[in-house]
């Protein structure tokens, strides 16, 4: 949720107090990245968060692309240093040390399209190779020397991008990259840093200063006249993600614990099961012979209106110690009454009435291997079944009486059941019932939406760097108080959006340097936040010029 406007603003004033710093160095943030392996000759692997450099006996090859936001106004002959930085995957289990090739692409490739197939024979260049070494194991940073590379063939590498390859392709090895989309704070995507010389060289450090100055006074103008920017009215506070099941609310989440759950089961009609430690739920015909259905209750917060649900989903752990079944396509439905967790049976519910007027359907996993808890709290990388669709439409009914879940087709053949945790579990591999609700729009999680690791970094910045002077912490204040406006324009203009996107993620690599403390090439920076700002002007509202303005005052 790092404001836009926030976030931007505060990368000026950043900017204006270093103007003097004059640097010639840029970072250069990845556009692109997908591996392409051999052992799946016709899948595009950028669906995973990493990238991985291989060679495998039994697989084969593997091998990483890249592309980089290299200005085009730099040319080879300016070029002093390139240093390309990298991160190991922290969640796999790491690899090898392996020594590495970094070479040109012959021909653009599609982040999302390219495969191993895909890309025909001489699709890199192999006349140049800038070599350098990955470490073993996952927790790991590297940099590689691509000076001679983008000194050679830059044009190539701005174009097409880059490939990585092992440096010796006959012995077996591998490393696991961390991709632009790994969620995992420990991550971050690749980047270049280049140091470049002014294109015309007499008296460079002076007149650089002189530049760097006269720049930052004309920034200063673009921020007074960006009290013209865009957005609009409203009210969000602050949301964290939270997945302990003990938290409740805050208006732009709620973290909703289960305070009833139970099943009722064909098999024993009359007995109310809220002694297992377990939700069962079956099919027909199957070993235990019958229908079994689970009902919950969540503690949903009574503020929370249906206009305000985003996404809602049910996070559940298998009961651990109960042997797990096969699973399958399950469905979420609203209860047309309230059921008593202690005393109701399938008899007494006539197995449950539902609402069929919503539902929300899911896979539900088999086994016990998943969603296993620590110390009876969610793991880290919990996975939930999203119900945004019923909560979404049926939020009073799923408040006051509950939710029904079933597999959708209980008469399926050959049958199938799965025994969840209920909150009465004891067993610390398991976690009690909760369901998630995420409302209010965040405009950065409008333009990042399917990017985690974005948002992960900018909440970084946020609570690292901005929330750390009363300057950054005013401008947060404002980003809250704005952010549905903010949002709004966002989504009612893909064009903005789009072109939004683009300019945070030239910011990026800007802000993953701050976030870890370290100096930055401010004028840079200043250029790609400016483009960001004059975005919004375009668009800009009267209610936000307004707040913008009473901001700037
Ligand atoms: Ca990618
Ligand atoms: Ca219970």
């Amino acid at each position: 949720m790092k404001g836009l406007f926030s976030l931007l603003i505060t990368v000026l004033s950043f900017s204006l107090a270093s103007a003097a710093l004059a640097q010639s160095s840029i970072t250069c943030a990845t556009l692109a990245d997908v591996y392409i392996d051999q052992r799946s000759p016709d899948t595009n692997l950028n669906t995973k968060t990493r990238l991985v450099i291989s060679m495998s006996a039994s697989y084969g090859i593997a091998r990483g692309l890249w592309k980089f936001d290299i200005p085009p106004g730099l040319s080879q002959s300016q070029i002093q240093s390139a240093v390309l930085h990298l991160s190991g995957s922290i969640h796999t289990g790491g690899g090898n040390a392996i020594d590495v090739c970094c070479h040109a692409l012959n021909a653009a490739f599609g982040e999302d399209t390219a495969t191993w197939n895909l890309l025909a024979d001489g699709y890199y260049d192999a006349t140049t190779c800038a070599a350098g070494s990955l470490p073993a194991g996952n927790d790991w940073e590297a940099t590689i020397d691509v000076t001679t590379l983008l000194q050679q063939k830059l044009d190539k590498v701005r174009a097409n991008g880059m490939l990585m390859k092992k440096q010796d392709e006959a012995v077996a090895g591998y490393q696991n990259i961390a991709s632009r989309e790994s969620a995992d704070p420990e991550d971050f995507g690749a980047y270049i840093v280049i140091t470049s010389t002014p294109e015309t060289t007499s008296i460079a450090a002076t007149s650089t200063m002189t530049t760097a100055v006269t720049t930052s006074t004309t920034t200063t103008a673009v921020i007074a006249s960006t009290t013209t920017t865009p957005v609009i009215t409203s009210t969000t506070t602050t949301t964290e993600i939270v997945s302990t099941p003990t938290t409740t609310a805050t208006r732009g989440l709620a973290v909703c614990p289960a305070v009833a759950d139970v099943s009722i089961d064909e098999w024993k009609p009359d007995e109310n099961l809220n002694y297992y430690e377990r939700i069962i739920l079956a099919t027909n015909h199957n070993i235990h012979h019958g229908i079994a259905r689970g009902l919950f209750l969540f503690d949903i917060p009574e503020d929370f209106k249906e206009t305000d649900v985003r996404r809602a989903e049910i996070c559940l752990s298998p009961c651990h110690h109960c042997g797990g079944g096969t699973g399958g396509e399950v469905g979420f439905y609203a209860l047309t009454a309230p059921f008593n967790e202690t005393n109701d049976t399938w008899n007494s519910l006539q197995g449950g009435s539902w609402d069929t007027a919503a539902f929300s359907q899911a896979e539900l996993p088999g086994g016990t291997a998943w969603n296993t808890a620590v110390n009876g709290e969610p793991p880290s990388d919990v996975k939930c079944l999203d119900v945004t669709g019923l909560v979404k439409d049926n939020l009073e009914k799923v408040r006051t009486n509950g939710i029904m879940m079933r597999f959708m087709d209980e008469a399926q053949d050959p049958p199938t059941w799965q025994s969840l945790a209920s909150r009465e579990s004891t067993d610390p591999l398991d976690f009690a019932p909760y369901l998630v609700i995420h409302a209010k729009l965040c405009p950065a999680e409008t333009v990042f939406s399917d990017e985690p690791a974005t948002l992960d970094l900018l909440r970084r910045f946020r609570d690292g760097v901005l929330s750390k002077t009363p300057e950054g912490r005013r401008w947060m204040a404002f980003y809250y108080r704005n952010a549905d406006m903010i949002a709004g324009l966002l989504e009612n203009s893909p064009e903005l959006k789009r072109q939004s996107r683009t300019a945070v993620v030239r910011l990026l690599p800007y802000i993953g340097q701050l976030v870890k403390g370290k100096a930055v090439d401010h004028r840079a920076m200043r250029r790609h936040a400016e483009q960001l700002i004059g975005l919004f002007k375009k668009k800009s509202t009267m209610e936000l010029k307004t707040a913008l303005r009473h901001m700037l005052e």
